[in-house]
């Protein structure tokens, strides 16, 4: 919080509510600041300072630009004391009341943030549905691959071959590519990040999902207690992550294909292949395979390094297209 008692608020949903939570929230925010947008509206020709009519024109014009209404926002909360002043009857009234609502000046920010088992699995029809709709919201998924809380449970984003309750001699299928689902729509922004292999192109993502006006979708790897390694070295772990090819970082942004340009852009380099085994088995989630399945253990292993390369090749055609 500053010092004028203005920061980040937040609210906690059910596990699975949480998209349509957040979706809530938003409809709130346009609701009122629609009504606001009609009120100012029937300013515009009132008996008001012109310097005030630049400004709530100026708001009106750009009621979803950030930083377009928190200068416009900065003036009409100046101008507007004086102007009441100035004025009586019904017209008094309606700057009272937009100076009442001065909180949703400033174009809000709303962000979904929650896990995998959220986000792939339980959550996933109204996470879906809120992507589909087209709202201004912001999503983070972080993906530890794991219902972490609960204590480890395989979700649909546990790759080939990690051990999680329910997949408890290896899971035999591939991780869900939550990503390319929602890039089909087209319309929605959607980036990879993991903030200990690549910071910028991190703060790329969550700004350009941030600036655009429609609904965007991060998700970070997050390594986790659960996955069997040192937490003290969880940067690294992220880092090593993308450059064996394990996890990608790609950044696909429907205003590029708006320019004529494509929209996908693949932020990893080719990855080092040959590190991908010894990674598997840093982590006790992948190394316990071998311990108490070595029958099956290589087979799975194999299958998990396909599942990356076939989806790192897939993002690659899609980049050069
Ligand atoms: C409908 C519903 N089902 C199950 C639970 C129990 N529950 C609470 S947290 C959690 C695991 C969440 O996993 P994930 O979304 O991956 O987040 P993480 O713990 O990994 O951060 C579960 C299953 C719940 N609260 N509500």
């Amino acid at each position: 919080m500053n010092e004028f008692g203005h920061g980040p608020a937040w609210a906690n949903s059910l596990f699975e509510d949480n998209a349509e939570f957040g979706f809530g929230m938003n409809l709130a925010q346009e609701a009122r600041r629609s009504q606001l947008a009609d009120m100012m509206a029937d300013l515009l020709d009132q008996n008001i300072p012109a310097e005030l009519k630049e400004a709530l024109k100026l708001w009106i014009d750009n009621l979803n630009d950030a930083e377009v209404t928190k200068t416009a926002a900065a003036t009409i909360r100046g101008l507007l004391p004086a102007a009441i002043e100035q004025t009586s009857g019904d017209l008094q009234e309606v700057l009272k009341a937009i100076l009442a609502n001065a909180d949703i000046l400033v174009k809000k920010s709303i962000w979904i943030i929650g896990g995998d088992g959220w986000a792939y699995d339980i959550g996933y029809g109204g996470l879906d549905h809120v992507l589909a709709s087209g709202a201004d919201v912001n999503v983070l998924v972080l993906d530890t691959e794991v219902y972490s809380n609960t204590g480890g449970q395989a979700s649909k984003a546990t790759p080939t071959g990690a051990v999680a309750k329910f997949a408890s001699s290896g899971k035999r299928t591939r991780k869900k590519d939550l990503g390319m689902m929602a890039m089909s729509y087209g319309y929605v922004y959607v980036a990879t990040v993991a903030m200990g292999a690549n910071r910028n192109q991190l703060m790329k993502a969550m700004i350009e999902a941030e600036s655009y006006d429609g609904p965007s979708l991060i998700i970070a790897y997050a390594p986790c207690i659960n996955h069997g390694i040192d937490m003290s070295l969880s940067v690294e772990e992220s880092k090593q992550a993308v450059e064996c090819g394990y996890w990608n970082l790609y950044r696909f942004d429907p205003r590029r294909e708006a320019e004529g340009a494509n929209p996908f852009v693949l932020d990893s380099k080719e990855p080092d292949y040959d590190k991908f085994q010894a990674y598997l088995k840093s982590q006790v989630r992948y190394s316990r395979l071998a311990r108490q399945f070595p029958e099956h253990a290589e087979e799975l292993y194999a299958q998990a390094e396909a599942d990356v390369k076939r989806r790192y090749n897939g993002y690659k055609r899609l980049a050069e297209v």
